[in-house]
């Protein structure tokens, strides 16, 4: 286990307080019932300073899953954007991951969280490759969860609420117990969704696809730049639905995640992934890079510069 390395200040319900004053009471309602919503950024290094990646649509998100679980937040999106940039300058750091949380804090008890007050923090850490850097060079072996994804009339699968985890971690500990690096779910009628903590991808004779919000997933922001990338370089796309057998029979997979990046999948259950060459996987990956390092002076609308 490598623990958090403890940063300098946490934001938390609208002010910058030391990291180990970050507390939280134990009958925090949200620790009891998972209610809670929360968002991943990342802030990467450039040539003009600290840089976080679209961080209007990640704020948008997390307005999205508030709104989805009638949370009335105490702060405006403005606020919310000030206190992050804020954040990043206090802790004086370059490359680190970004966790805005909101949560039915300390109040009453039951099950219903509007009677407690919406407690918001706002976090970072600094945060490697999510599967390893050898995962994104050589790609992680994956398998296809025995656990369903959360099916949409259950828990909104759009929301990014911490009870939706719950259903990841089931997966995720499957797929460590079972010797490895991550899951692939299905969703309810057994097509393919989502890692536990990351989008699909399949590369089938030059044809890029992933599948689409209806099979029941989040919808990635880094998905979402991979649609758009893939669209300007003239790389054929599909969103559409695919089977647990058109896993095995893809010449590329990969992850997209704020956490993970682009990492390739190299097995699933067992078998290789294609010949063990990613082109169109190698190509994303570069450009990805490009983008969030703010090489590519197209998408600097995509970077909020901190300083
Ligand atoms: N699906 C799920 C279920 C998910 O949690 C994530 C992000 C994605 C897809 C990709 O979304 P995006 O980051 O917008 O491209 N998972 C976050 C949490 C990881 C964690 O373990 O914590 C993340 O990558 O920040």
């Amino acid at each position: 286990m490598v623990p958090i390395r403890p940063q300098k200040k946490i934001w938390l319900d609208g002010k910058l307080v030391p990291w180990d004053q970050a507390k939280v009471h134990v009958l925090t309602h949200g620790l009891h019932y998972g209610f809670g919503i929360f968002e991943g950024i990342r802030c990467h290094g450039t040539d003009k300073g600290p840089a976080i990646f679209r961080l209007e649509e990640h704020l948008d998100r997390f307005l999205n899953s508030a709104k989805t679980y009638r949370m009335h937040l105490p702060f405006s999106k403005k606020e919310l954007t000030e206190a992050t940039l804020d954040l990043v300058r206090s802790n004086g750091v370059t490359d680190a991951y970004i966790r805005p949380i909101a949560f039915s804090g300390y109040g009453e008890m039951g099950l219903d969280p509007t009677r407690s007050p919406v407690q918001v923090a706002i976090a970072l850490w600094e945060w490697g490759a999510y599967l390893g850097q050898e995962g994104v060079e050589k790609g992680v072996r994956a398998t296809v969860s025995s656990w369903v994804r959360n099916d949409a009339r259950s828990l909104p699968p759009q929301a990014k609420c911490t009870a939706n985890y719950a259903n990841s971690a089931l997966a995720k500990m499957e797929a460590l117990a079972g010797g490895y690096d991550e899951a692939i779910l299905l969703n309810s009628v057994g097509m393919v969704a989502e890692g536990p903590g990351e989008n699909v991808f399949r590369v089938r004779d030059k044809i890029l696809s992933t599948p689409p919000a209806s099979s029941g997933i989040l919808r990635g922001i880094t998905r979402d730049t991979v649609i758009q990338l893939a669209k300007e370089r003239g790389i054929e796309f599909q969103r559409t639905d695919f089977t647990r057998e058109e896993l095995f029979t893809a010449d590329e997979l990969f992850y997209t995640g704020t956490a993970a990046g682009i990492t390739p999948i190299r097995e699933v259950d067992r078998r290789a992934v294609g010949d063990g060459h990613y082109p169109v996987t190698r190509q994303v990956q570069r450009l990805y890079d490009e983008v969030i390092y703010g090489r590519s002076p197209k998408h600097l609308s995509w970077l909020t510069f901190v300083s």
